[in-house]
């Protein structure tokens, strides 16, 4: 059977990288690419940033490659991810030879609730000058993302299982999340720590080793990969899994990126990483393997793109990763 995957390349650099990464899939499986649009220049085009076909086309494709969104980030990839119905993103964060890593040591899986928290879209003024937002935090959401985040953690190695929180503070809400995961492990038999996300932000960026996969509420997850990303030698390296029951969409952790937009040098490493999640999702695990290898030979022994100090384009890069399939 030929897949469909649906290709969304989205706002700023996601117009280069995208394309890099079909290459990448188009040379090691026979998959029909079906491309449409989203985004800023959407919204400014057609009066609207997520066109319903773009919506329809994630939601029934077999899997979707998404690139970046701008301004428009919440009415384009929240509703996105409700399109392929994830409930987990998945944002691995490794450093890799050959490239100057801050963190040399590490090898983090953030496992971030996809679905609620602060990204819920609750926010409204109440007042001239007052502004609320509602956090959402339900048993279900945090129980299923504590199932996923330890059997991840067991299927994949991990010895360390951290739960990121603020309990302290968000006594209700993150008190719900810290008690669905602490029933999670009960049940099954899982060892975690818990760390408050603040303190856990600082020992990340000091003692990295000493983690391996985080658990997180959804707005923690995102800023705790960010950090993760300044460790391992930028965001150009994130890649990230949006995980359904069913379905799933994979997209490079960073922005659309707009200092850099259409000059060609944008570095293409994780969106092509989050193509090898999309082919491991579709059950292609050799051919995962065979991605993560040839990029992994690039990153040590070049091209680079200047995000990591090289002179390379985006092109350049991605002939090289093509040329080790
Ligand atoms: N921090 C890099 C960045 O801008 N990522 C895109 C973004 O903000 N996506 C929204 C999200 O992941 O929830």
């Amino acid at each position: 059977m030929t897949e469909e995957i649906a290709v969304i390349p989205g706002d700023g650099i996601g117009q280069e990288v995208v394309p890099a990464a079909v290459d990448v899939l188009d040379t090691v499986g026979d998959f029909a690419f079906v491309e449409a649009e989203a985004g800023d220049h959407v919204l400014e085009a057609e009066g609207e940033a997520l066109p319903q076909e773009t919506y329809d086309l994630a939601a029934d494709a077999d899997a979707t490659l998404f690139g970046a969104a701008g301004e428009t980030a919440a009415d384009v990839i929240l509703p996105l991810r409700e399109a392929v119905g994830s409930f987990a993103n998945v944002r691995p964060a490794r450093a890799y030879p050959g490239v100057d890593a801050l963190r040399p040591e590490t090898d983090l899986v953030f496992v971030r609730e996809n679905t609620e928290g602060v990204y819920t879209g609750i926010e409204s003024e109440i007042a001239d000058g007052v502004t609320t937002l509602t956090r959402v935090i339900t048993e279900d959401a945090s129980r299923r993302i504590a199932e996923y985040g330890f059997e991840y953690a067991a299927e994949n190695g991990f010895d360390d299982v951290t739960v990121a929180h603020k309990a302290n503070v968000m006594r209700v809400t993150d008190g719900e999340f810290l008690d669905a995961c602490e029933a999670v492990a009960d049940e099954g038999g899982y060892e975690y720590d818990e760390a408050l996300m603040d303190a856990l932000a600082m020992h990340l960026l000091l003692r990295p080793e000493e983690y391996g996969v985080v658990i997180c509420p959804n707005l923690a997850g995102d800023m705790l990969s960010d950090l993760a990303a300044g460790l391992v030698g930028g965001l150009g390296l994130l890649p990230s899994a949006n995980i359904g029951p069913d379905n799933a969409l994979f997209e490079p952790v960073h922005g659309s990126a707009p200092d850099i937009a259409g000059q060609g040098i944008s570095n293409p490493c994780a969106t092509i990483l989050s193509a090898a999640m999309l082919l491991e999702h579709l059950g292609y695990q050799e051919e995962a393997t065979t991605v993560r290898t040839a990029v992994e030979g690039v990153l040590a022994d070049g091209p680079h793109t200047p995000d990591l100090g090289g002179d390379a384009s985006t092109e350049d890069v991605t002939e090289a990763i093509v040329d080790r399939l």
